[in-house]
């Protein structure tokens, strides 16, 4: 047996090799939870949750008993782009090659509930996913894909009813019964209102239209998963792992509550519940996070007395960070994706995307999408990782971590239900505060160097090497949208789709009956996508945000900092010459609602001294000119996340022209991938800022911009 050994001993060895305490290796996480450098037995006294088993409540070790070495988790790539034929075309290949699940990627025009021939959705078309109009495209977008073999995940919000309406549709028609359709629909529209921004209706018409989901599902489609509870966007808007499980599981209590509320038994919809997590760098936190959501959202459900210890259970999709993924040296990203999915795997997932290595850049590629999806297999087939159920149980780190992060989260929750449940909370926006907050925090920490990202701010290459990137080629797409859209619109009974629209409108209005079951019988009619959600919007009316900035966050982080002050004295001199302070306008354009960049400019510009004024979301090129022009502003930063920039700059930068206001100067960021930077640059654009770009730096080129405007 070996001699015992106290921890004081281990402390004066410590000491001894440091030249101080250890104390002074104790790392605060941007969740305020210091992680010391040793765990002992020590840390796990009073903790209550050791001692459980996998598979029986409160499932902190998993969901199953036997977990992966019964059945692995599913490889369940999220994947869609251009047509429905083109996308179709990739999920068989991807299928054959060892994916096991399918998870559609709809285009913005689609999530916002726009047909494909609507003006404003002229950039979006088949961009950053496929673009569906009917249950035409649904059709062929699942054409030899078995829906009674093959369970499909859809990633839709806003126009979630059309959507499902016409999977539901598309399902019967290949010969498959909604009963054994099996899948999920993400169907989570607060997180939306926070950060995904991808609403169409307000609030309160949008929590029935979950609910309403939620009770059709429960009735009518038992193998169906009606709901994916999201915190990824929470944490790729910037949320710390703490608030990404707390808010994450507070609108989960929020649903329950909904479809209690329409009068459904817990039981007969709460083992359909599932959710979504991201997974970032932070490995070990990553993995204790999963088993703290599933300890709390056993504790959450148990309010509700379930009978079922189904009902209790967090089953969960998770994903791979996209923020963690890098412009810079983007052959680390697969690294990086690789890491994350491993503490996915071993925080016990039950289905994971893994992120191309070139998604911080453009759409994936074939050769891309290859190796993520490799990543997986691998992991699954060579790592022995699956024999074993929770092998991290018992390591005092990550059970001591698993207590934090569940003791933190709490907390946070009980704020939520103080402030009166989820809904009342995003009314008041401070989850969506807190999320900025903690996001323009991080952008400081990686400007300053404090977190280190390999390739970015430090090891940084000289020259960067050129990959392979997948452009889709928009206008193409649109146009053979518009005409799949006219021929369905030619071969339907009008009188039949008016009269599905009509009963729709009312159910929706009256407040009676499901709407996704009157959806079902328009859908089936043929009425399109954009012709249901305006059936809705009638009834509803639709939700417009309020943009806010964060003030002083980034500000403080450079507190006393030459680099910082330099700026800022720089920037109140050239004020002085103008007159005025610039006034920087940051822009959204189309129906990209990815504002985490903009909104992180907007803050630190803010800081740094310029007026800044936070466009509103969804914004056509001439409307985001005409308010320049009225608010008088020196420049435009567009922030472009959706791969519109080919189309909207360019449309941006005229419609300035036409109004005489090119003395405007327009500058770009976000995901622009650098072969596109000539074409922008020649059509206009002053200066371009792709991912990994230093704020301060970006500030410093803009300032020099403008004094070589002043100067010329
Ligand atoms: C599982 N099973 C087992 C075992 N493990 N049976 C015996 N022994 C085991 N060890 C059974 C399950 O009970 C289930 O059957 C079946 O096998 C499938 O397992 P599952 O765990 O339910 O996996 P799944 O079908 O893949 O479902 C996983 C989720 C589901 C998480 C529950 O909701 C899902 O697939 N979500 C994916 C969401 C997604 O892809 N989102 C994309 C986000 P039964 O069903 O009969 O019980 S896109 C993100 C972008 C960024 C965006 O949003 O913008």
């Amino acid at each position: 047996m070996a001699d015992r050994v106290d921890y004081e001993d281990w402390q004066k060895l410590a000491e001894c090799e440091l030249k101080a305490s250890p104390e002074s290796l104790v790392w605060r996480t941007p969740e305020g939870i210091d992680v010391k450098p040793l765990y002992t037995q020590a840390d796990l006294e009073g903790v209550g949750h050791l001692g459980t088993m996998p598979g029986i409540k409160p499932f902190l070790r998993g969901p199953r008993a036997t977990m992966y070495a019964g059945r692995p988790w599913t490889i369940r790539q999220y994947a869609g782009f251009s047509t429905a034929e083109e996308s179709n075309a990739f999920y068989r290949k991807a299928l054959a090659a060892g994916q096991q699940g399918v998870s559609v990627a709809f285009d913005l025009a689609t999530h916002r509930g726009y047909d494909s021939d609507h003006p404003r959705v002229e950039g979006d078309v088949g961009k950053a996913g496929v673009a569906i109009d009917s249950v035409e495209d649904m059709k062929i977008l699942f054409d030899s894909i078995p829906l009674d073999a093959v369970s499909v995940s859809m990633t839709m919000n806003g126009a979630v009813i059309p959507i499902l309406a016409s999977f539901i549709v598309a399902g019967e028609e290949q010969g498959v019964p909604r009963a054994k359709l099996s899948g999920t629909i993400q169907n989570d529209i607060l997180k939306e209102f926070m950060v995904r921004n991808t609403y169409i209706y307000p609030p309160e018409p949008s929590m029935r239209l979950v609910a309403d989901i939620i009770e059709y599902t429960a009735k009518e489609m038992p193998k169906f998963n009606s709901i994916s509870i999201s915190g990824y966007h929470m944490q790729e808007a910037g949320a710390t792992l703490v608030q990404e499980l707390a808010f994450t599981l507070a609108d989960g209590r929020e649903y329950v509550r909904a479809a209690i509320a329409k009068g459904l038994d817990v039981d007969a919809f709460a083992g359909r519940l599932s959710f979504f997590f991201a997974i970032g760098m932070n490995f070990f936190m990553e993995a204790a996070k999963l088993r703290a959501a599933r300890l709390l959202w056993s504790r959450i459900m148990e309010e509700f007395e379930p009978k079922k210890q189904s009902s209790l259970m967090l089953r969960t999709h998770c994903q791979t960070s996209g923020v963690s993924l890098q412009e810079q040296d983007p052959y680390n990203n697969i690294v990086r994706t690789a890491y994350e999915a491993m503490a996915a795997a071993l925080g016990g997932t039950q289905s994971l995307h893994t992120n191309a290595f070139d998604e911080a850049i453009a759409l994936p590629t074939e050769f891309s999408a290859r190796i993520a999806r490799n990543t997986q297999l691998i992991l699954q087939h060579e790592t022995g990782v699956t024999k074993v159920v929770d092998p991290l149980a018992g390591s005092y780190y990550v059970e001591g971590l698993t207590n934090a992060l569940a003791d933190a989260a709490w907390t946070l929750i009980e704020e939520v239900e103080a402030m009166g449940g989820m809904t009342k909370a995003v009314a008041t926006g401070l989850p969506k505060r807190m999320i900025e907050e903690s996001a323009t925090r991080r952008q400081a920490a990686v400007d300053r160097g404090d977190e280190v990202i390999v390739g970015v701010n430090k090891y940084r290459l000289d020259e960067e090497d050129k990959i392979d990137i997948l452009d889709i080629d928009n206008a193409a797409v649109q146009l053979s949208q518009i005409a799949r859209i006219k021929t369905t619109k030619r071969q339907r009974d009008p009188k039949r789709v008016d009269a599905a629209l009509v009963v729709l409108g009312q159910t929706a209005a009256n407040g009676k009956g499901n709407i996704l079951e009157a959806a079902i019988e328009a859908s089936r009619a043929r009425a399109t996508v954009g012709e249901i959600s305006d059936a809705l919007r009638s009834a509803f009316g639709t939700h417009t945000a309020e943009p806010e900035v964060v003030c002083t966050v980034y500000g403080k982080a450079y507190d006393g900092e030459p680099e910082f002050s330099t700026l800022v004295s720089r920037l109140e001199n050239f004020s002085a010459s103008l007159g005025t302070r610039p006034m920087i306008m940051v822009a959204k354009l189309g129906q990209d609602g990815h504002d985490r960049g903009a909104k992180v400019i907007a803050s630190a510009f803010g800081d740094i001294g310029f007026d800044v004024l936070a466009g509103p979301l969804f914004q056509t090129p001439d409307e985001a000119a005409d308010l320049a022009v009225a608010a008088k502003v020196h420049v435009i930063g567009v922030s472009s996340l959706a791969a519109g920039h080919k189309t909207l700059l360019p449309q941006l930068i005229g419609a300035l022209k036409q109004k005489g206001a090119e003395n405007i100067m327009v500058i770009c960021g976000g995901v622009v991938p650098r072969q596109d930077y000539e074409f922008l640059l020649d059509n206009g654009v002053a200066a371009i800022f792709g991912p990994g770009t230093n704020v301060l730096d970006a500030a410093r080129t803009v300032l020099d911009l403008m004094e070589g405007k002043a100067r010329n």
